[in-house]
């Protein structure tokens, strides 16, 4: 519409005086028969959908020109002009029916961002759209070129008013703009946006302007393998050049689309600036024939701040941190209260930093209004219960659907004689009903309940509390075992209280060991101070177990005896007792930085770096990995080695030699989108630089798109994919597809953790135009790059791994 109304040259007399000139929304009430006839050419062209020319028409976008009271109005009237052009061709025809959306854009501010507007005043200013885009008589409506998730909500909100107050609903959808920095302007990325938005019931959700469609590609597809629901794309016709115009013809973005339609990944696509009518029949044409996504059933419990956290068997527990807690921390509390917020946000970013997922903020102080600094994303309501009745339910349960929520419900009811409970028995009963109530009463969705069986101080010597910690390991069983799509949450913590200080963190450790062990999902804890489960003394994890199941005379004075007078156990000082090379592996394995530059350096005195990283650094990996399948470690954990592991490298790194700089070739290595983990990636940079490679390393987390943009760049002989993750294996599959569509050829070598030869031939390879090999280790990888850079040879691999693929191909044909 932007576009179309610029092509008309329009003068003030248009516009209805100076003072209007360039609000193209008052063109609906001044020249009606120009916005008309623009959407007289895009029905012409074959669109199903028009949008109103209303994208600016909220009161505070309007308020630019004086318009601000004129808003409802000029909805309405917008609304009737696109309705009557929309009837010329025939609304109802069967074999094509034709919609208004009523468009709804971001206004020009950003609540996250810019500031200077409320999540009220937006609401309200979105209510007086919607009613005026409903009294119009628009078919749904359309909250479009989003930058920023919380407008969104407040855009939500204004329409659920405006639905209240003239007592119908229409359908709506949301379409988000991905920037080329691959985030919202607000910082989501296209799977936050998604967790955020998903407790809605939406007419779709999808991604308008921004990019042309190319650079789409990698939200649209992550979109596509989420939503339950239609996904949309609506692009420019490519970015604007330096004089602002869209040079994407309609051919090009009419292929890009189909692409993504045989993708299977599209229900409604469409073009949004710079894309005329001729783009539009082009669109409209390619799509004809082509089948709609089918949505994704997959059940998962998701929520998210600027990222997305999926909270499942890959990741348990989840990891919580607990210090951002005013009622749990005298130091949070005070920076609270002092509005030193920047300080108290540190403390988050520590427990971050240190493992933690998702935070526990709690600002229930008194003499404070907590609900200034309370931010909407799809966040953890943390937490409601029956205790007064359904209360509670009542009053928190309904905003938690309105904003998009999960819940954590405590095992409390109104009991007049024990609320909390204690019992295995009364903890299922209550989680049970609350669960019975939830979904049928309230139609919260499973996965969004998370139940707390409650943790009590087991070291107290309260009677109530004997042996209650080995009854919230027990109820947590039944519970998952009676609820398994719900998850569970405990405040680990508070198993502790009253125990000496030297011995809480241990009895921390046991008692999380065992809870993790038994199926919990989250875990609220100082991920700062987590010790592992492993490197804690026989005697102690003794002691520790004694407190929990019961044992013996009295386990409670056991423990303090023990603990009592000491100070916290050092496993720095532990470590300085043993032979250099058991530290070395021993600091990996504790994932401990504390005195390994030092110990590297001594080990640097009578070896080469490579031995020390292929001897006593490796052996301590995998020492990790053996723990980690045997589930003695949790992943918050595994991570920490990982950083101790790239530290000692990279503190190698600068002593090693390297091979002449003559090159024997260009490689391009890259963690693939969605992963993190780079230790093996940089250890395969490290030996191939070493060898006499040129390598460009593009870092984590790299979107097909960027490797496509690093290919064009660097020119590689060859390309280095690594991920840790399952899923990372699937994304390698995505990006060679993509590297195939961009007529990417370089040999590519993959490698990580959940991959295998097998994974690599039967799926990775025949989505690829070149050659795909699988490196197992590092040091497969630099011998693969040296047969690559051999012509012959090169040949030989090819010959070689084709008849792999054909042999597996075969042998899987077979047993199928
Ligand atoms: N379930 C759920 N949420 C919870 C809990 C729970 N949130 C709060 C709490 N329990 C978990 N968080 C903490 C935070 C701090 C401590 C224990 C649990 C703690 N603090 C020290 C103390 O009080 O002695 C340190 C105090 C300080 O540093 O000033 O132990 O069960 N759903």
């Amino acid at each position: 519409m932007g576009t179309q109304i610029q092509e008309r040259d329009l003068g003030p007399d248009d516009f209805g005086g100076d003072d209007y000139e360039g609000c193209n929304e008052y063109l609906n009430i001044t020249r009606p028969d120009v916005i008309a006839d623009i959407h007289r050419r895009y029905l012409e062209a074959g669109a199903d959908i028009i949008e109103t020319n209303t994208f600016g028409a909220t009161s505070v976008v309007l308020a630019e020109y004086d318009l601000a009271e004129h808003a409802r109005r000029i909805n309405r009237e917008a609304v009737q002009i696109a309705r009557a052009v929309v009837e010329e061709f025939g609304s109802a025809q069967p074999e094509q029916p034709r919609f208004v959306a009523g468009a709804m854009g971001p206004t020009t501010r950003t609540i996250s961002v810019t500031g200077g507007l409320t999540f009220d005043e937006l609401a309200a200013d979105y209510h007086q759209q919607a009613a005026g885009l409903i009294e119009g008589g628009a078919d749904f409506l359309l909250l479009e070129t989003s930058q920023d998730t919380t407008n969104v909500k407040a855009g939500l909100e204004g329409i659920d008013r405006a639905f209240a107050e003239l007592g119908l609903e229409l359908p709506v959808a949301v379409q988000g703009t991905i920037e080329p920095m691959g985030t919202l302007l607000a910082g989501q990325d296209a799977e936050a946006f998604y967790t955020s938005l998903a407790h809605r019931d939406l007419l779709w959700v999808g991604f308008n302007c921004a990019t042309g469609p190319e650079f789409m590609t990698d939200h649209v597809r992550t979109l596509s393998g989420l939503s339950r629901g239609n996904v949309a794309c609506v692009p420019n016709a490519g970015l604007p050049d330096e004089d602002g115009n869209y040079n994407e013809t309609p051919e090009m973005v009419a292929a890009t689309l189909m692409r993504f339609a045989d993708n299977g990944w599209l229900n409604v696509a469409g073009g949004c600036c710079g894309t005329g009518p001729e783009h539009i029949r082009q669109i409209a044409e390619g799509m004809r024939g082509k089948s709609p996504r089918i949505g994704n059933p997959e059940i998962e419990t998701r929520v998210s701040g600027i990222e997305a956290v999926v909270v499942n068997e890959d990741t348990r527990p989840t990891i919580v941190g607990e210090r951002t807690n005013v009622l749990g921390s005298r130091r949070f509390k005070r920076l609270i209260s002092g509005e030193r917020f920047e300080e108290a946000a540190e403390v988050g970013r520590r427990q971050i930093r240190n493992g933690a997922h998702v935070l526990d903020v709690c600002l229930q102080d008194p003499d404070r209004d907590e609900t200034e600094d309370v931010i909407r994303e799809k966040s953890i309501i943390n937490s409601i219960n029956l205790e007064d009745g359904e209360e509670r339910f009542q009053t928190v349960v309904p905003l938690a659907r309105r904003y998009g929520a999960a819940l954590v419900v405590g095992c409390i009811d109104d009991d007049p004689n024990q609320a909390q409970a204690v019992t295995r028995e009364r903890k299922l009963e209550i989680a049970q009903r609350s669960h019975r109530l939830l979904t049928e009463k309230y139609g919260v969705p499973e996965e969004d309940i998370i139940f707390d069986p409650l943790v009590f101080p087991a070291g107290t010597g309260d009677v109530n509390y004997v042996g209650s910690a080995a009854e919230t390991i027990e109820g947590l069983k039944l519970i998952k075992e009676a609820l398994p799509v719900t998850k569970t949450i405990l405040g680990i913590s508070n198993v502790s209280f009253g125990l000496p200080a030297a011995g809480r963190e241990v009895f921390n450790s046991v008692f999380l060991y065992h809870c993790t062990q038994a199926g919990l999902d989250m875990a609220i804890v100082n991920s700062e101070l987590l010790q592992r489960y492993t490197t804690i003394p026989e005697e102690e994890r003794r002691l520790s177990e004694d407190l929990i199941w019961n044992r013996g005379d009295d386990p409670v004075a056991a423990f303090a005896a023990h603990f009592r007078d000491r100070a916290p156990r050092s496993t720095v000082e532990e470590r300085s007792a043993l032979p250099l090379d058991e530290r070395l592996s021993k600091c990996i394995i504790e994932g401990s930085k504390e005195g390994l530059a030092n110990d590297l350096d001594l080990a640097m005195k009578d070896r080469e770096p490579l031995d020390i990283i292929n001897g006593p650094l490796m052996a301590g990996m995998d020492e990790v990995g053996r723990q980690f399948n045997a589930n003695e470690l949790i992943v918050a954990e595994v991570l920490q080695s990982a950083e101790a592991m790239k530290f000692a490298v990279s503190h190698l790194e600068p002593h090693m030699e390297r091979a002449d700089a003559a090159s024997r070739g260009r490689v391009l290595l890259a963690t693939v989108k969605g992963d993190v983990h780079d230790i093996g990636k940089n250890l395969v940079e490290i030996i191939l630089s070493n060898n006499g490679y040129r390598v460009v390393n593009l870092g984590i987390k790299v979107a097909p798109q960027d490797l496509i943009a690093g290919c064009r760049e660097h020119n590689p002989d060859i390309v280095g994919l690594s991920g840790l993750l399952v899923k990372s294996a699937q994304m390698m599959v995505e990006t060679v597809r993509d590297f195939r569509a961009a007529n990417i050829r370089a040999p590519v070598l993959v490698g990580g953790a959940a991959l295998s030869n097998r994974f690599t031939r039967l799926r990775i390879a025949p989505e690829y135009d070149g050659l795909v090999a699988y490196a197992q280790d590092a040091m497969t990888g630099l011998a693969l790059a040296n047969v690559i850079q051999d012509a012959d040879e090169r040949e030989r691999l090819a010959a070689r791994l084709a008849i792999e693929t054909e042999e597996l191909q075969a042998a899987t044909a077979a047993r199928s």
